[in-house]
């Protein structure tokens, strides 16, 4: 048998990159050092973040193997595909049962198999009737519900009343899985509905705390399930919010120990969670060989060296096997988006960054030698990667997205430069202005672009000008939801070492505020942009913009929350619980019984 990989402490190491790639001893964060620069004679003071090398070994991920990548367990995999694609049309399941069933189904991550199948059975029952499940039973109804929400078919929240209106029958004896479910639908709320954010939301949340508050989150069996663990995982991330592949491994935990589980279904989860997670270890090898190939982690010292981070976040955006391209070439852009906004936020100063935006903005290879010389590499790499992708495109598509690409970087240098400048000028921006741009310094426009030309197969240029000219308001509101986590979680360190003021700041200088009172104020606005959110996806029917691709961008906001709900999990990974979601995501399969 081949080894079972194990990612333990070993693998993490300490200081072993310094050997091989020399960074100068990073400085203390808020004390600027004084370092020589080559191409400009006079003595430029510069700054350091203090970031940690990476935590994860080139020459380990280039070792590693995965027995999960032969086809044997391609072919078992597909037998119980079959098998489990013959239970959709069990004609002995109840309706319940069959929602409860895509539900997992979606839930243990394999959905991607079955999307004819279940499209079927939901358009079918939506046609139908649009409300098949009796009135009198709330986990159906909040199931239902949320079902036809996430596939995008709009139900009233108004089928909610008859519950609320006696919502005092609930004080004793209601089952624990008609509130979690109530609790998750009402995750699925839109900017016209009144009732399910202000109301069945803490109503569902206060239930589910007192359950805790009675029976403790021990993994007691209620009948169906382990309700403590439920209750705890939903509390924590309630689904709609969460990032699908974190979800999907502990969706597969918690289903596992469920007393009337189906077995071929957990069976299949777990199988194909591996056999997917071999095909990202073979993207992690391909990424960092690029990385490294690049030069840019020895040559932008003071950068944050994430590799790993950044593909981790594609994951986040894109899980399915077949997509190994869009996340190869949405890394790269990661990776060089985080070099460069550590330029501009850390290491430039503002006329050395007004020049890197001016070459973009050029964006002519025969004006290299006009940037200072540790910018010279990195705007070529992004040149010839733009390049690369416009080319593939080119031939693949036939249509020349190169200007449209181009543009998203010149956008976002800018809106970084924005932000340099406020900071190295004293500026205060208010709460808006500040938004305004910094749903764009954020970087997501720029990522959405580029995973737009590589996703789609047809490329429309209706789409590419709304893109280009920040139109989407599906993009406005995913970015805001990342900015605002970022800044929730960022924004100490950074203000620590000197920065711009961030949403919080902005908020507290704005109204006076306590810094209390601003972070949760930017935790209302992340619930109203998921609203927005929610509401563009109910719209689709009437949008330019594919379910599908718009899935993905919503999917960049549930990384977002996942990225930082701990911290900073891009800068300091170690300190903010995101190596235990890499490892156990990237790198410890699932043990098979
Ligand atoms: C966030 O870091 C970060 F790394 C960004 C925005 C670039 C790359 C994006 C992805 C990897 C998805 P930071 O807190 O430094 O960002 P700001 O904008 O606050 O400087
Ligand atoms: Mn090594
Ligand atoms: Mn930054
Ligand atoms: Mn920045
Ligand atoms: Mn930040």
């Amino acid at each position: 048998m081949t080894t079972v990989l194990h990612i333990g402490s070993a693998f993490i190491y300490s200081n072993a990159r310094a050997k091989t790639l020399p960074r100068p001893k990073p400085a203390c964060t808020t004390v600027a050092t004084m370092t020589s620069h080559n191409d400009n004679s006079t003595t430029v003071p510069r700054r350091s973040a203090n970031y940690q090398p990476s935590l994860w070994d080139h020459h380990h991920l280039l070792s590693l193997e995965n027995q999960y990548a032969k086809d044997k367990s391609m072919r078992e995999r597909d037998l119980l595909k079959e098998k489990v694609r013959k239970m959709f049309d069990d004609e002995k399941k109840t309706y319940l049962e069959k929602l409860e069933f895509i539900d997992d189904v979606e839930r243990l991550g394999i959905s991607y198999h079955f999307q004819a199948e279940i499209d079927n059975i939901l358009l079918s029952s939506y046609q139908k009737d649009r409300v098949n499940v009796k009135e009198c039973d709330l986990h159906a109804t909040a199931l239902e519900f949320r079902l036809f929400r996430q596939h995008g078919f709009n139900v009233s929240e108004d089928i909610f009343d008859v519950f609320m209106a006696n919502s005092e029958k609930f004080e004793s004896g209601t089952d624990i899985n008609a509130f979690i479910s109530l609790y998750e639908a009402s995750y699925l709320s839109t900017k016209l509905d009144s009732k399910l954010q202000k109301f069945i939301r803490p109503f569902a949340k206060q239930k589910l705390r007192d359950f805790l508050d009675n029976n403790g989150s021990s993994n007691r069996d209620f009948g169906s399930c382990n309700a403590g663990e439920m209750v705890v995982q939903a509390l924590d991330m309630p689904y709609h919010w969460g990032m699908r592949r974190l979800a999907t491994r502990r969706y597969i935990n918690v289903y596992g120990k469920k007393h009337n589980k189906n077995l071929l279904l957990v069976e299949l989860a777990k199988t194909d969670f591996n056999i997917v997670q071999a095909v990202h270890q073979e993207e992690v090898k391909y990424v960092s060989r690029w990385w490294r190939e690049t030069g840019l982690g020895t040559q932008l010292h003071f950068a944050r060296d994430r590799i790993v981070e950044n593909y981790f976040w594609t994951i986040g955006q894109i899980q399915e096997p077949q997509y190994g391209n869009v996340r190869r070439v949405v890394t790269k852009i990661n990776t060089l988006l985080t070099s460069i906004d550590d330029i501009y936020d850390i290491y430039g100063t503002l006329e050395e960054l007004q020049l890197f935006t001016v070459a973009f903005e050029n964006w002519d290879v025969n004006r290299l030698d006009e940037l200072p010389e540790y910018m010279r590499l990195c705007f070529l790499v992004v040149y010839n990667e733009v390049n690369s992708i416009g080319c593939d495109v080119l031939r693949k598509k036939n249509i020349n997205v190169i200007p449209f690409l181009k543009k998203s970087w010149t956008d976002v240098c800018k809106a970084y430069l924005i932000e340099a400048m406020w900071y190295k000028r004293g500026h205060k921006p208010n709460l808006e202005e500040y938004m305004q741009n910094a749903w764009i310094s954020i970087s997501s426009p720029t990522i959405f672009i580029h995973f737009y030309c590589v996703f789609s197969d047809q490329i429309s240029l209706q789409v590419l000008e709304t893109l280009s000219q920040h139109q989407q308001n599906v993009v406005r509101c995913s970015s805001s939801v990342f900015r605002l986590a970022n800044d929730l979680a960022t924004s100490p360190d950074e203000l620590a070492r000197g920065d711009v003021h961030k949403s919080i700041q902005c908020y507290m200088n704005e109204t006076g505020a306590s810094e209390e009172k601003a972070r949760s104020h930017v935790r209302e606005m992340i619930n109203d942009m998921w609203d927005e959110m929610n509401y563009e996806k109910m719209a689709h029917n009437t949008s330019l913009l594919s379910h599908d691709f718009m899935e993905t961008m919503i999917n960049l906001a549930r990384m977002s929350l996942c990225m930082y709900q701990y911290g900073d999990g891009h800068g300091s990974p170690e300190k903010a619980k995101i190596v235990d979601r890499v490892k156990s995501l990237l790198f410890n399969p699932i043990p098979l019984d």
